[in-house]
């Protein structure tokens, strides 16, 4: 008897509309990075640190911060100024592509560098769905173990870049840093690190190159 597989279609409608947006962000030429963390690793942290940053450097970006259910990460950044929406996902633990379209909508993108989406707090889910971004940003913390890249391989393995984030905690917490980055070059040999501490400011600079570097290869691809 003929049946239906469910996830596939919903990952096949999920593709086609991941697909356009990456098209029509490729003729703006607007460079866009999905964060990806477990609840509580930092990444609006990062976006309060980095967001003024890159403000300064004259980029012109716009947030999508995705929650199940608050509107508390928008809060935060409207409070620092930055252009933010609030995508909430109900229940759902990971943001897909029609919830990036919908966002969009609400976004002038003619002029834009950079979007960046902080996804649901999930190792998991948001490794799975492609929202049309160019890169995924996988975002780890000392607080969580130093095993989790072979215990979550998908979101290692498609990310460009690891940020591993709280290094100030290091003293206090058994994290071997050591056996986190070799886990994440096995996972990933091409994987980029960064040391990182969104409290002492650690690595922001880094990462902001590596943001201004990935947004300038985006200005020069050709349409
Ligand atoms: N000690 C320390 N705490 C941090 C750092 N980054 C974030 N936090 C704290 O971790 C908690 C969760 O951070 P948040 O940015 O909300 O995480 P998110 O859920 O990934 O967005 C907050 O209490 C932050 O103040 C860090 O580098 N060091
Ligand atoms: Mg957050």
């Amino acid at each position: 008897m003929a049946f239906k597989v469910i996830k596939e279609n919903i990952l096949k409608d999920n593709d086609k509309t991941a697909s356009k947006i990456r098209s029509s962000l490729k003729e703006k030429k607007v460079f866009m990075m999905n964060m990806i963390s477990s609840p509580g690793a930092g990444k609006t942290s990062l976006l309060e640190k980095a967001g003024p940053l890159l403000k300064k450097e004259g980029i012109s970006f716009t947030i999508l911060t995705g929650d199940c259910f608050t509107s508390r990460d928008a809060e935060r950044m409207d409070a620092l100024s930055l252009p933010v929406v609030q995508i909430n996902t109900g229940n759902a633990c990971h943001i897909d592509a029609g919830l990036v379209r919908a966002a969009l909508s609400n976004v002038e993108i003619d002029g834009l560098d950079l979007v960046i989406v902080e996804n649901v707090g999930n190792l998991v889910c948001p490794a799975e769905f492609d929202i049309g971004e160019d890169e995924k940003v996988a975002l780890l913390s000392t607080a969580e173990g130093h095993d989790k890249p072979e215990k979550y391989p998908l979101l290692i393995q498609e990310s460009e870049v690891a940020l591993i984030n709280k290094t100030d905690l290091l003293e206090h917490v058994d994290f071997d840093m050591r056996y986190a980055e070799k886990s994440l070059c096995t996972v990933n040999p091409g994987i980029k690190i960064i040391r990182m501490s969104c409290k002492t400011g650690e690595g922001i600079d880094n990462f902001i190159e590596w943001v201004k570097d990935k947004i300038k290869t985006k200005k020069e691809q050709k349409v």
